[in-house]
């Protein structure tokens, strides 16, 4: 027998934990039995079903990381790793849902809130009752979020809050704002703020026609003299490292679920290029299919492990921002490469929305983009070997 396996050249399979492979296992089922049934239809006609999570909170699927006395699972970010992967495999846009849930909501509820806040939102939000959304960008402040517009201004029992976010996953479909604000009592540092739907002068309409992660909702979060209580401030965090910290675990999730994405376009190209004959043979017989198969199985290969390490590294708080852009930089990048090529691959029906590359790859220019642009990562890590910022 040979002790080589195309679909998992380095045996990850070894290097996991009982608990961590039952957590991957129930998470594959999950997404294999109920949102690959539904993704090509809400992909085309660019649906977000709210159910989802619901169903994805029940599994324990969201918030994992964190404790159970919320509603967490206490697993480890190698466990939360894999379910992005899983997840990932099936669409980039419910990996977002699960992910902005998980580390852009729960996370700083549960990092930086008062035991008030994680007694009231926690338990909706890893149940999935309550949907969560992040807001950061702004339509002058992406990549540069600290040149953040959005202020809040202290006014009596609490502040108001003044400003526009976009590009916000969930917001539309959300009950729960976590969003970060300029605070003038706080000598202008970036403070983050909860708010809840329905809030007077708040707002958060939908962007349309997205052609790239179509199942995720995404809008803008509109702040018109939204007066928000005292309590509604995280107390536990000031500055921009508040977002970032939040940013560290949703990057280094995406690092694993891009390459989920990208396991399906290699697989998917593997079975074409068997099955597909062209010139008496199939093409998978043919020298440029096997390198472009050899390319995928390298990267796939060598970007799983330098996830787990990461990942090994976040379970014992012994990491650094900088590991996190490499691994999300280069594997989103790798990921979105090898589903350019399986497009190519599939030849004319690798544009059509049932042979999926296609999606995955218009999918991943967003991943590419979010969470910061590869560029950025870039400059994160020259910044970090050079000591000068290129900013
Ligand atoms: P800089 O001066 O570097 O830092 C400001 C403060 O933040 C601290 N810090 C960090 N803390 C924790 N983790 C990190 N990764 C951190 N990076 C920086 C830093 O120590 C400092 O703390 P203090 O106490 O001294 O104030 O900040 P800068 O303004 O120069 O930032 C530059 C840069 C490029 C690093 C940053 O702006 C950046 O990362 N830009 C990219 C923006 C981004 O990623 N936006 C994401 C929006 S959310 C999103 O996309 C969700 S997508 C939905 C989904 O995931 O599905
Ligand atoms: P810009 O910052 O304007 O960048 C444009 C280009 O310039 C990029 O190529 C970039 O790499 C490059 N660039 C920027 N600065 C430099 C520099 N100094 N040197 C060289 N090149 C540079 N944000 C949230 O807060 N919450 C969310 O839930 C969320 N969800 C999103 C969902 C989707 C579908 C999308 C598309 C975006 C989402 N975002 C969210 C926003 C996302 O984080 C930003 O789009 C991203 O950070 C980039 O910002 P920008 O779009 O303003 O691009």
């Amino acid at each position: 027998m040979s002790r080589f396996d195309w679909d998992d050249a380095f045996r990850l399979e070894e290097e996991l934990s009982e608990e961590e492979r039952q957590i991957r296992d129930a998470a594959r089922a999950f997404a294999q039995d109920r949102l690959q049934p539904r993704i090509i239809e809400a992909f085309e006609k660019e649906q977000t079903d709210p159910e989802i999570f619901a169903e994805m909170g029940r599994q324990g699927l969201l918030g994992a990381t964190i404790s159970e006395e919320f509603g967490g699972a206490g697993a480890s970010y190698v466990s939360y790793g894999l379910i992005a992967r899983e997840i990932e495999r099936v669409d980039s846009g419910y990996r977002s849902m699960m992910s902005v849930q998980s580390s852009l909501v729960i996370y700083p509820i549960h990092a930086y809130g008062s035991e008030e806040q994680k007694r009231r939102y926690l338990p909706g939000l890893t149940a999935g009752t309550l949907i969560g959304c992040f807001g950061l960008t702004e339509p002058d402040a992406g990549s540069d979020p600290g040149g953040m517009r959005t202020t809040a201004v202290k006014v009596a029992g609490g502040y108001r809050l003044n400003g526009n976010k976009t590009w916000i996953s969930n917001a539309p479909i959300a009950d729960v704002f976590v969003v970060w604000a300029k605070s003038e009592a706080h000598g202008g540092r970036v403070r983050g703020f909860i708010l809840e739907k329905g809030m007077k002068g708040l707002s958060a309409p939908k962007i349309e026609n997205k052609l790239s992660l179509r199942a995720s909702i995404t809008g803008m979060i509109n702040l018109d003299d939204v007066v928000v209580p005292e309590d509604a401030l995280l107390p536990h965090v000031e500055g921009l490292k508040g977002p970032f910290g939040c940013l560290n675990r949703a990057r280094y999730g995406i690092s694993w679920g891009a390459l989920g994405a990208a396991e399906y376009c290699y697989a998917a190209a593997r079975q074409y290029g068997l099955d597909r004959h062209q010139f008496g043979r199939p093409l998978a017989a043919t020298q440029l299919f096997q390198k472009k198969l050899a390319d995928m199985a390298t990267e796939i290969t060598l970007g799983l492990q330098a996830s787990l390490r990461v990942g090994r590294l976040m379970d014992t708080d012994n990491f650094a921002p900088e590991m996190i852009s490499i691994v999300k930089r280069n594997n989103v990048g790798k990921a979105l490469d090898i589903a350019r090529v399986a497009r190519d691959m599939h030849g004319g029906n690798g544009i059509s929305g049932e042979f999926q590359v296609i999606r995955h790859m218009l999918n991943l220019e967003t991943v590419n983009t979010y969470e910061g642009t590869h560029d950025v990562h870039a400059l994160i890590i020259g910044r970090a070997i050079t000591g000068l910022a290129a900013f």
